[in-house]
């Protein structure tokens, strides 16, 4: 029995005109755009946690959703299971090549720790098997260290040690799983790694322990051969009111003095991005610029909400502009775009997740388009090339090259005077933008 009847095959591409809506309008996994297809620019995932694991639950009410594979009672073992099946087959009807999970969305926990490593094995052993059967591969895989109330004062960043190694040894299985599955990168989200108040916290220990924590999971990916990439994913808060991994900058910063850059990329989550009062955008190009910015979590926040509300993406102008820098650094290598976005409370029913997912890939296939014809027309380019031109020769280039004092910057002024004022072309270049959005 099809946990998914109302699709019956794959979706189908069926371009602009078709009014389908169980069809992509723009996402043609073959089609070329440039040397890559669209499939291999864009390496959609889904998020197993909000597609297969979400029940519609808010702090306001029960579950909304009635889903076939959770089937109540029973052994969760056999909830897990069919959750699995249900998890490919979803995958496989979408056209995605990739998903991503914690830990405890594809296996329950047991009663002793011992338990709960053998049914996350169990899990990983069925998912091997899916994989191979279908092709689908694992995008990344993270440890869930914020649902268990033993994880209430942070993980990594327990005041107690005794979390601490609880963490730790549950990090070491879901690389282990990760790496038996052959995943292409894994996760670090800081969970409940933050604080509330100064007046229970130290702060520096805290950075500390976490640093430690993040060196131990280095150390065991170099003993294991891990060879997928190892991303931190910044948020500023939620769960906490300070989430340490606060935005792209201050994480690079916090790798840098730990010694830890070298090992780590980033996951940049458009919803985190706005958190932070950031664009999108913005923390993509401050991960980019330093070759940072390793995969992303492809999803929205609402200008009017404040938390994280992790909806399908479908805004062109974020879309356009988040795959504008993707093919400006030449891709993602191995990270992708993982919709990490779940559906709204009342949309209960099992096609939601299909027109969720299907909006989120058209957006994107379409912000491919538009950031491809962008840069082949090549007008913003060399309006960046003129607007930085004076650093190219004269005292400008002494700059660059590090060769300017401040001597002979006063030198240059008496010579050449005042800078005359110009022109920022803000309103020319949005109006530009527009033109590309058809
Ligand atoms: C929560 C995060 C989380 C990570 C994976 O806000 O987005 O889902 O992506 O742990
Ligand atoms: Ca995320
Ligand atoms: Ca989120």
């Amino acid at each position: 029995m099809p946990f998914f009847p109302e699709v019956s095959e794959p979706i189908p591409f069926e371009g602009k005109a078709s009014k389908n809506p169980l069809a992509f309008k723009y996402y043609d996994s073959q089609r070329k755009i440039g040397s890559k297809t669209m499939s291999e620019h864009l390496r959609f995932s889904v998020a197993y946690w909000h597609t297969l694991m979400g029940n519609g639950q808010d702090m306001f009410g029960a579950p909304s959703f009635v889903r076939p594979w959770h089937i109540a009672g029973g052994d969760p073992m056999d909830r897990a299971k069919a959750t699995m099946d249900a998890a490919f087959e979803f995958f496989q009807k979408l056209g995605v090549k990739f998903y991503c999970f914690h830990d405890r969305d594809i296996a329950p926990e047991g009663a002793t720790f011992a338990q709960t490593c053998k049914n996350l094995e169990n899990m990983a052993l069925k998912a091997k098997e899916l994989q191979k059967s279908t092709g689908i591969k694992l995008l990344w895989g993270t440890a869930n260290l914020f649902s268990n109330p033993i994880y209430a004062h942070g993980a990594a960043t327990s005041p107690d040690a005794h979390v601490f190694a609880h963490a730790a040894a549950q990090v070491k299985h879901a690389i282990d799983i990760t790496h038996e599955l052959g995943g292409e990168n894994y996760v670090f989200w800081g969970g409940r790694e933050g604080y509330e108040t100064i007046l229970n916290t130290n702060f520096k220990h805290e950075q500390e322990q976490l640093a430690r924590f993040l060196h131990m999971a280095v150390d065991y990916k170099k003993k294991i051969g891990f060879k997928g990439q190892f991303l931190i994913e910044p948020k500023p808060k939620e769960p906490t009111k300070h989430q340490y991994d606060t935005d792209a900058a201050t994480t690079l910063a916090f790798l840098r003095e730990y010694d830890l850059i070298d090992h780590f990329k980033l996951n940049i989550e458009a919803n985190h991005a706005t958190l932070a009062g950031h664009t999108f955008e913005h923390e993509l190009v401050v991960a980019s610029a330093v070759g940072k910015l390793g995969s992303v979590d492809a999803n929205r926040g609402d200008l009017l909400l404040g938390w994280d509300t992790d909806q399908f993406p479908i805004d062109l102008y974020s879309t356009a502009l988040a795959m504008y820098i993707i093919l400006k650094q030449g891709g993602l290598g191995s990270g992708g775009l993982n919709f990490d976005a779940k559906v709204r409370r009342p949309s209960i029913e099992t096609v939601d997740l299909f027109y969720a997912h299907i909006g989120g890939m058209d957006a994107f296939a379409r912000g491919l388009i538009i950031a491809n014809n962008m840069l082949n027309d090549g007008i913003f380019d060399e309006f960046l090339e003129k607007r930085y031109s004076s650093y190219r020769s004269g005292f400008g280039e002494l700059i660059m090259e590090g060769k300017a004092t401040l001597e002979q910057a006063e030198q240059f002024i008496h010579e050449n005077g005042l800078p005359k004022p110009f022109s920022g072309r803000q309103e020319y270049l949005e109006k530009l933008l527009n033109d590309y959005i058809e």
